[in-house]
């Protein structure tokens, strides 16, 4: 709130749950749906995710279904992604999992090593972080492809768009990155099905939302041997539950939905922007169309 406050001089800026008079709130910044019925502040202008996904917003019944929502496209968010993704896509690539369990045998063998070219890394979701993890995926030398709604059109990406792409894409990938948003269209889009049409062996970076995955189906093409390994930054019911096989599993690495941070330094100036459009009547960044979901 004080920084918000020092980015915008001459706005009062309120922490919830001291909001003041409803009818003299016009801007909300939130993260879930702890505000309950967002229709009591008759005067909202806009509501600002604090972060790239505006499901939890988009979801709310009680929101004020005319106010335009608009999440967070911010540089310090997408660099955490990027920095996330090719940490994981590395650690794959260069075989760790199967290094740490030598190592826990005390076994010294080298196994072959495949050239960045020759390993398939495809990314669901081509949009702001999505692309981000792209470009520098295709610097680096991989085989890199993506979907997304509209054909992706990022040089050195193989571009596959809409569900009757999908099988293809999934079909040539061994590194497969979810960042697509949760709309009521790709909820569940990572299930049995799909997970089936991947290579042998392949793994998963789950770095979208948890909703995206049914988890059991996951569980299951781990333990068929199909799939070799996973990453999930995202589940179904946060935090993970306590006794939830995935903290155990020893082809699972979790992690607390961190791969991509709202930093203080870098959201409070976006938002501000944003805010300072929205009065000066400009177009705002980010403005999500409901009924796509994103
Ligand atoms: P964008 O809105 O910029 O991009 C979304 C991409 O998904 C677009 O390429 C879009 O296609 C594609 N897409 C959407 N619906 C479909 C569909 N039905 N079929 C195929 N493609 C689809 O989102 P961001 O890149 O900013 O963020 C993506 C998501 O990452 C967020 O919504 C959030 O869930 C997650 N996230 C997770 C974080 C973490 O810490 N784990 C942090 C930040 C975000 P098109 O290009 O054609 O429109
Ligand atoms: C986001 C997130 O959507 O952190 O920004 O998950």
């Amino acid at each position: 709130v004080t920084a918000l406050a020092a980015a915008l001089p001459g706005i009062d800026v309120r922490a919830w749950p001291d909001t003041g008079e409803p009818a003299a709130v016009e801007y909300a910044s939130l993260w879930g749906d702890a505000a309950g019925d967002m229709r009591r502040f008759a005067n909202l202008k806009v509501l600002f995710s604090l972060g790239a996904g505006v499901e939890h917003i988009l979801g709310n019944p009680l929101r004020p279904p005319d106010v335009p929502v608009v999440r967070l496209i911010d540089p310090a968010h997408r660099t955490g992604m990027i920095e996330y993704v090719l940490m994981r896509v590395l650690h794959y690539h260069r075989r760790m999992p199967e290094y740490a369990a030598q190592q826990a045998q005390g076994i010294w063998r080298e196994r072959s090593q495949c050239a960045p070219g020759d390993r398939r890394v495809g990314i669901m979701g081509m949009g702001e972080l999505g692309t981000g993890c792209a470009e520098i995926l295709v610097r680096l030398g991989f085989d890199v492809a993506g979907w997304s709604r509209s054909p992706p059109t990022i040089v050195g990406v193989t571009g596959f768009a809409g569900r009757d792409a999908l099988a293809a894409f999934l079909a040539r990938t061994e590194i497969l990155v979810n960042l697509l948003p949760l709309t009521p269209e790709t909820v569940g889009i990572l299930d049995a099905g799909t997970l089936a049409m991947l290579q042998k062996n392949a793994c998963l970076i789950n770095v979208g939302r948890g909703r995206h995955l049914v988890e059991g189906d996951l569980l299951a093409a781990l333990d068929s041997g199909h799939l070799a390994g996973a990453t999930l930054d995202v589940f179904c019911t946060e935090p993970l539950q306590k006794d939830h096989p995935f903290w155990t599993h020893p082809k699972v690495t979790v992690t607390p939905h961190i791969a991509a941070m709202t930093l203080l330094q870098s959201a409070v100036p976006a938002i501000a922007e944003n805010v300072r459009r929205h009065r000066a009547g400009e177009p705002m960044v980010g403005v999500v169309d409901p009924a796509r979901g994103y």
